[in-house]
């Protein structure tokens, strides 16, 4: 089962789950934001009364966030990560010492308005020269800080930008079609353990394989309540929030996206995310 939004043609956007082939509305709930302000327990009961579904193929399904919901990543939580940004930047030691510091590095990645999901074109800048996916397991948080799902995150990046200098981060994040979300979200009820599922991305290129790479989430070093933890200990999040929870996998130095790339993630239990990159992607 996963939890989404979808569109079905004349009406407006409306939350749901998704079983197999079909989708339908749960009694009483129109949004995600909805959804995401039930408790963890209510929501799990809110999945069992559902009216009736129709076919996915007659829907167009939408990134799983809306309303005041926002996407937040972290930072250096995997050791190929960390080695990663050492190579790529001016100054190793802030990611050297985020590492292993007590606070993880936490950062807005998205609105809810500006998600792309399965299917959608992803962007890199226009101004970037060196740009990747980083194909992240995404939890998903009520606005009571509960975890209460699983989803997949493309935290679309600029290396180039990031590694001039840290405090362009923002730059090198942030920006049309910078991140991807996949169409569902996998309930925490039907996740054995978020710290053992399997992490792949492959990225084709005129119908090849130019990189392929995995992981597992057992490589993250974070705990993922501790996680959710900082997040809201200086803020609030009224419609939920999905905290993606950093990149295991990234490719070699000599690697970079180009216009037309497809990027495939998966992640075991959790489902799929594909998107063809585009340069200086056109705003909404
Ligand atoms: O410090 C830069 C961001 C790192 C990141 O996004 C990741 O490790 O996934
Ligand atoms: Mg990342």
């Amino acid at each position: 089962m996963h939890l989404v939004r979808y569109l079905l043609p004349g009406q407006r956007p409306q939350a749901g789950v998704r079983t197999d082939d079909t989708v339908a509305p749960v009694q009483g709930i129109a949004t995600m934001a909805e959804l995401l302000r039930l408790s963890a327990d209510e929501l799990r009961s809110a999945t069992d009364h559902r009216a009736d579904g129709v076919p996915v193929a007659d829907v167009t399904l939408l990134p799983p966030l809306d309303g005041r919901g926002e996407v937040w990543c972290a930072g250096v939580t995997y050791e190929r990560s960390r080695g990663a940004r050492m190579e790529e930047s001016t100054e190793q030691s802030v990611y050297d010492r985020v590492y292993s510091a007590e606070r993880p590095e936490l950062f807005p990645k998205s609105p809810a308005w500006r998600l792309v999901t399965d299917g959608e074109q992803i962007g890199i800048r226009a101004d970037s020269g060196h740009d990747v996916p980083e194909p992240e397991l995404a939890v998903v948080a009520n606005s009571r800080g509960e975890i209460v799902g699983f989803t997949i995150c493309n935290d679309v990046s600029s290396r180039s930008i990031e590694g001039e200098n840290p405090l362009y981060i923002p730059q090198a994040k942030v920006f049309a079609g910078g991140c991807a979300l996949a169409t569902g979200i996998r309930p925490a009820w039907e996740v054995v353990d978020p710290k053992n599922l399997t992490i792949d991305l492959a990225i084709r290129r005129d119908g090849a394989d130019v990189f392929t790479g995995t992981t597992s989430t057992k490589q993250l070093v974070r705990e993922l309540a501790d996680l959710i933890g900082v997040l809201f200990a200086g803020n609030e999040f009224p419609d939920g929030v999905i905290l993606a929870t950093g990149t295991g996998i990234v490719p070699e130095l000599d690697f970079a996206l180009r216009a037309g790339d497809e990027v495939a993630i998966s992640i075991s239990e959790v489902g799929t995310l594909t998107n063809t990159v585009a340069v200086g992607r056109e705003p909404f």
